[in-house]
């Protein structure tokens, strides 16, 4: 179910240590059940935002599945036979039991919230932040709990700062909700925050048009800018971690989105598809992402290609902005 549901991070989950290798696993699995309701168009509100609320409670229920996802959603299969991970589930420890089933009714709750809301988008930039500590952020800070609880790790800041867990999510949903323009917007759903995207647009679906090209590119621009302020936190939490695997676990993914930034900065492509890094980069990253000062070395790589793209002449806001951010995003 994890190979066949999991784009990114099926590998990394697999190379973790002992217990929590399974404790992991599970999580996702729960967690991708519960996106695959909140991303299904075809059911309605009303059906939807009590699914999302009792998800934590359903997962309790030895024999439950869902067979009403529609016939296009990509993971319909693993509700299909969520029987499967509820059985799974219901045989770990009880500690990694309660992280995940404390986080699952917390995402549950706040994708209902936006669910709830429909047509009203993301309105702020802290309202985006709030519905990305939903989806990510508390991945995160259940993530820290799932490795204290293995005994893997054990520095007491990882635990009590759930202020660095966070935007280790927020960091990796910025990313996604940036690079995802086009395929969200083709089927309605607007992550961008209307405070930005307002900047640059009437409605954010003019993006897609070709003469539309300028602003648009600004207000890409100005959400990188945005998401290069967490790479701060995000270097402090991997600096805490002392166990290998769960290093790699963290860092991959944090390699690969940052590649994705560079990559997608003042890239028009982002308007008209979804912008992918190469195989072989994305290879070459994973292999050389062992320890802090390699992923430092990623990191400066890839914002120096990020710091190339910046046109210099311009004294655009933004522009002024991603340097400042650069500047301290660099170790
Ligand atoms: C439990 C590994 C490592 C401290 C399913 C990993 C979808 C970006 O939305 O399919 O389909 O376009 O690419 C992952 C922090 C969460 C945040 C969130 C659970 C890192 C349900 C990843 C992943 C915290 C809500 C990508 C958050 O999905 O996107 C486990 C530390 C799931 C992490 C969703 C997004 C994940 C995401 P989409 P993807
Ligand atoms: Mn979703
Ligand atoms: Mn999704
Ligand atoms: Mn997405």
């Amino acid at each position: 179910m994890l190979e066949l549901t999991s784009r990114s991070f099926s590998s990394v989950i697999q190379q973790l240590e002992g217990s929590l290798r399974d404790a992991v696993c599970v999580f996702y699995l729960v967690l991708r059940g519960l996106d695959t309701i909140e991303d299904d168009p075809t059911l309605s509100v009303d059906r939807k935002i009590p699914l999302l609320r009792d998800f934590y409670n359903l997962i309790e229920k030895e024999g439950w599945t869902f067979t009403e996802n529609g016939p296009d959603e990509k993971d319909r299969h693993l509700l299909v036979r969520f029987d499967n991970v509820i059985a799974f589930y219901r045989s770990l420890e009880m500690h990694y039991r309660n992280v995940i089933s404390d986080i699952t009714r917390d995402m549950g709750a706040g994708m209902a919230k936006f669910c709830n809301r429909s047509m009203q988008d993301v309105n702020s930039v802290a309202e985006w932040e709030e519905y990305c500590h939903y989806v990510a952020g508390l991945v995160g800070i259940g993530l820290t709990q799932l490795f204290v609880q293995s005994g893997l790790e054990t520095a007491l800041e990882l635990n009590g700062d759930t202020r660095l867990s966070n935007s280790m999510g927020l960091f990796l949903q910025k990313v996604n909700i940036i690079r995802d323009y086009r395929e969200d917007v083709d089927v309605n759903r607007v992550f961008w925050p209307r405070e930005v995207w307002s900047l640059y647009a009437e409605s954010i679906g003019d993006f897609r048009a070709t003469q539309a090209r300028n602003p648009a590119r600004q207000c890409l621009n100005h959400l990188i800018t945005d998401a290069l302020k967490h790479v701060p936190d995000v270097f402090h939490y991997l600096s805490l971690l002392s166990n290998r695997s769960i290093f790699q676990f963290c860092a991959i993914p944090q390699v690969m989105a940052i590649a994705t930034l560079a990559l997608c900065y003042d890239n028009g492509q982002v308007f008209e598809q979804n912008v992918k890094i190469r195989k072989g980069l994305a290879v070459r990253m994973i292999i050389d992402s062992v320890d802090m000062a390699s992923v430092e070395r990623i990191f400066a790589q890839q914002l120096a290609i990020l710091a190339a793209k910046i046109i210099p002449a311009s004294a655009d806001v933004p522009v002024h902005a991603t340097k400042q951010a650069l500047q301290k995003a660099i170790p």
